[in-house]
């Protein structure tokens, strides 16, 4: 039989077969023995092959994956933990209210989306308690994302503002939801679909962006006809997994301007004759970007060593 893998606990796999039925799975030892840097060998998302073994359902195959997408593992330092495969959207909840998602963060979710040619649409939340300097900084950050080429919604699952376009842009697909904890991913996804029922968490009970409600990522499948996957609150994306000189491709603006870069080992930053860094300061860049993308260059140096070998 196959099926869609919908949860995994690490032991424990939830397999939703192709006849409609959900049973859980145990994984063959042999894909443990893989020599992967990945903390699990299989994911929300995967397309597996299950058999019953002495009364116990087994996964004994793993379909090669279209794409999926990775952070580092929160617990096993230079480890990378699948978080979805099989994607063919990702709607990233971020929200300029509380908790004030960064750009930041943005901009390292989109450089994973990129990397694995995922589109990524950026849902910004709680239209509702925006107070102009709120309203002010969101249309700046909107601006920044639509002139890139990356589409913008402004919702509130209070109102219901934007709702029913969500509803049409998930119609047969598989989505992965993503963001902080506390942008309402959940209530999101409860607005769309009321029977998922999933928890939401009161914001006064949100400490920082610590607070993890959802513990794995699942796959719901709602009334309308759509395959949701809800993660955790994501807290970083780790890089480890680029060439530092692979980034400035996944910031999807740069791409015309580094073949024109004197060197072609240019990292945009304070080489002579970059045309990166040009269009920065022509103001084809935006600034927030180009300063994310420094960022993201120092943090790899910080963190990775074989950065200079
Ligand atoms: N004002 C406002 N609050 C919201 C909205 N959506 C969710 N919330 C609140 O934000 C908090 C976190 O929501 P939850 O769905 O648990 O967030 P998640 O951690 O991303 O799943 C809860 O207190 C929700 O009631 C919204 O559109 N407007
Ligand atoms: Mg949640
Ligand atoms: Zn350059």
């Amino acid at each position: 039989m196959t099926g869609v893998v919908i949860r995994s606990t690490g032991s424990w796999y939830e397999v939703r077969t192709d006849q409609g039925e959900t049973i859980s799975c145990r994984l063959k030892g042999v894909f443990r023995l893989d020599e992967t840097r990945d903390t699990n060998p299989v994911t929300v998302g995967d397309r597996v092959t299950v058999s019953s073994e002495d009364g116990d359902w087994m996964i004994t195959a793993i379909a090669e994956r279209q794409n999926y997408i990775v952070r580092a593992s929160p617990k096993h330092k230079g480890a990378r933990q699948i978080l979805a495969a099989n994607l063919d959207q990702c709607l990233l909840i971020v929200t300029m209210a509380n908790p004030r998602t960064s750009t930041g963060f943005i901009d390292r979710f989109l450089l994973t989306a990129e990397a694995y040619h995922i589109p990524t649409h950026i849902i910004f939340n709680k239209q509702d308690i925006l107070d102009p300097k709120g309203l002010k900084k969101q249309q700046y950050t909107t601006d920044i994302y639509t002139h890139i080429g990356y589409p913008v919604h402004l919702v509130s699952t209070y109102t219901g503002q934007g709702i029913e376009e969500l509803k049409e842009l998930l119609t047969g697909k598989t989505t992965l939801v993503a963001g902080h904890s506390g942008v309402g991913k959940s209530s999101l996804l409860n607005k769309l679909d009321p029977a998922l029922d999933l928890r939401t968490t009161d914001i006064s009970r949100i400490t920082g962006k610590g607070m993890h409600t959802t513990t794995f990522a699942e796959m719901h499948f709602t009334a309308f006809g759509g395959r949701i996957i809800d993660t955790p609150g994501v807290r970083e994306f780790g890089l480890m997994h680029f060439l530092p000189e692979q980034i400035s491709h996944y910031f999807v603006e740069m791409r015309p301007y580094i073949p024109q870069c004197r060197f072609n080992n240019c990292m945009h930053d304070n080489e002579p004759g970059c045309a990166v860094k040009q269009a920065y300061l022509d103001g084809h860049i935006a600034e927030e970007r180009y300063i994310n993308y420094l960022t993201m260059m120092a943090d790899y140096k910080a963190n990775y060593k074989h950065w200079e070998e």
